[in-house]
């Protein structure tokens, strides 16, 4: 058995488009992944977020049901268009449902860890360029400005940005995120104002509102191999780590963008004046922890016909539904690695998880013995890290609830905690009571 300290936090995490529905109520109005949820053929069998977990309506519930896993913390985001439905139009009910939830976890004793942005970017925005625009700082900044007025001394960490890799190249460069878009342009300009927008509000809550409350960003990082010792297969190994990890983690922990991916880039870029004196050091301004969502390694091989040279190989590996591999041991050599070549910080593993398609026995019971062993190999990993003084302060199951998995709708189920969509009742999986057992017993 491996023992957690005192310190470590245990916690699970959401994010508002997922969970919340109510999607035009309270005064929000769409953000890109109603539109996109509204394309067809965009999301598995045209689900979309409109519903989702009701926690919009059911937080209360919601709150009791995380009071009983016992977890110290609970990682939820923002939805932007709840707070601005229209460009510069601040939403005071928006916030309020927002103050409310924070109030329902403070009066339970769980401590509210706030993402500000995951993703549900308003399709005003979006209307007139999106990230990939310059604008988007002001509206960022705008935005960040009222949620710090109003909740700053309520939460117990911010995160600014969630997974800016999804963000900008899921949704800019390969089209399968909203906005949906196919432009490497765009996604280089989105990474980097997402990225900007980072740093710019870290400065603000420590320069301008002169807060302590630690703030942070979370990046997905996944650990890439090559297929093989060929001189080829370590080149796309090489590009998968560039485009995926490095190009995140280079500007926000050196300062400076990786030059071979500069290289790379610049066969579909030209011009890189989207990045302006002084923004890498805006990017790169000190934070208080390091956010970490991981899932899976990467295995890839050279293919001169891909993007960047690399595609993904076959591997053996147990999987996940995802089909992403169960890959634990390489999750530590990440690790050894951030810490070796990038930071100090402490880090937080901000998502973890495994989906499987679970079934709802007629005695109300889910039984998800992959799930809680994937969970389990996890918790056991970073309670060895933290034995080699790795500094890994916290771990949030990913997810909470079942809910909206973005392109694949509710075909996959994330959760430890089960969702039957029709009623939206809830029934704790086997997971979850794995799960509160070690949160119970602080060892695993
Ligand atoms: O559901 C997502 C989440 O929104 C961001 N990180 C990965 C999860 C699983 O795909």
């Amino acid at each position: 058995m491996k023992k957690f300290d005192k310190a470590f936090t245990f916690g699970t995490a959401t994010s508002s488009y997922q969970i919340e529905g109510g999607a035009t109520e309270g005064g929000r109005t769409d953000s890109i992944w109603d539109t996109f949820s509204a394309t067809p053929g965009k999301v598995f069998q045209g689900d979309h977020g409109g519903i989702a977990c009701d926690h919009y309506h059911r937080y209360r519930e919601d709150v009791q049901i995380i009071k009983k896993l016992g977890v110290e913390s609970y990682r939820f985001s923002m939805a932007w268009p709840r707070i601005f439905p229209e460009e510069g139009v601040y939403n005071q009910e928006g916030m309020a449902f927002y103050k409310a939830l924070i109030q329902e976890l403070k009066a339970n004793d769980i401590k509210p860890v706030v993402t500000m942005y995951h993703w549900d970017l308003p399709q005003w925005a979006q209307d007139q360029g999106g990230w990939a625009s310059r604008k988007s700082l002001k509206w960022f900044s705008e935005y960040a400005h009222k949620v710090f007025e109003e909740l700053d001394g309520l939460v117990d960490s911010w995160i600014t940005q969630n997974e800016p890799w999804c963000a900008a190249f899921l949704g800019y460069h390969q089209g399968v995120h909203a906005p949906g878009h196919r432009n490497m342009e765009e996604a280089l300009k989105a990474a980097h104002h997402i990225l900007l927008s980072h740093g710019q509000t870290v400065k603000l809550l420590k320069e301008t509102f002169q807060s302590d409350t630690p703030i942070g960003i979370t990046l997905n990082l996944t650990p890439f191999y090559a297929a093989s010792d060929s001189y080829n297969d370590q080149i796309a190994k090489n590009n998968a780590d560039g485009y995926t990890n490095r190009w995140f983690l280079d500007p926000i922990f050196r300062g400076s963008y990786p030059s071979d991916m500069i290289n790379l880039f610049s066969k579909y870029v030209h011009d890189f004046s989207f990045v302006q004196p002084g923004d890498l050091e805006t990017i790169s301004v000190p934070c208080d922890f390091f956010g970490i969502n991981y899932y899976s390694r990467g295995l890839v091989e050279f293919n001169g016909a891909h993007d960047f040279l690399q595609a993904a190989a076959y591997s053996d590996y147990e999987k996940t539904e995802m089909h992403w591999d169960i890959s634990p041991s390489e999750f530590q050599e990440l690790i050894r690695r951030l810490r070796q070549e990038y930071t100090d910080l402490p880090i937080i593993i901000t998502e973890n998880g495994a989906a499987y398609p679970d079934q709802l026995t007629e005695d109300k019971q889910i039984h998800d013995p992959e799930r809680t062993s994937y969970i389990q190999k996890h918790l056991q990993a970073i309670a060895e890290l933290n034995e080699e003084g790795m500094n890994i302060s916290g771990y949030f199951v990913w997810s909470l609830f079942d809910n909206f998995e973005w392109a694949f709708g509710y075909d996959k189920r994330f959760g430890i905690v089960y969702v039957d969509f029709d009623t939206q009742e809830r029934f704790m999986k086997d997971s979850a009571h794995f799960y509160r057992k070690v949160v119970r017993e602080r060892e695993v």
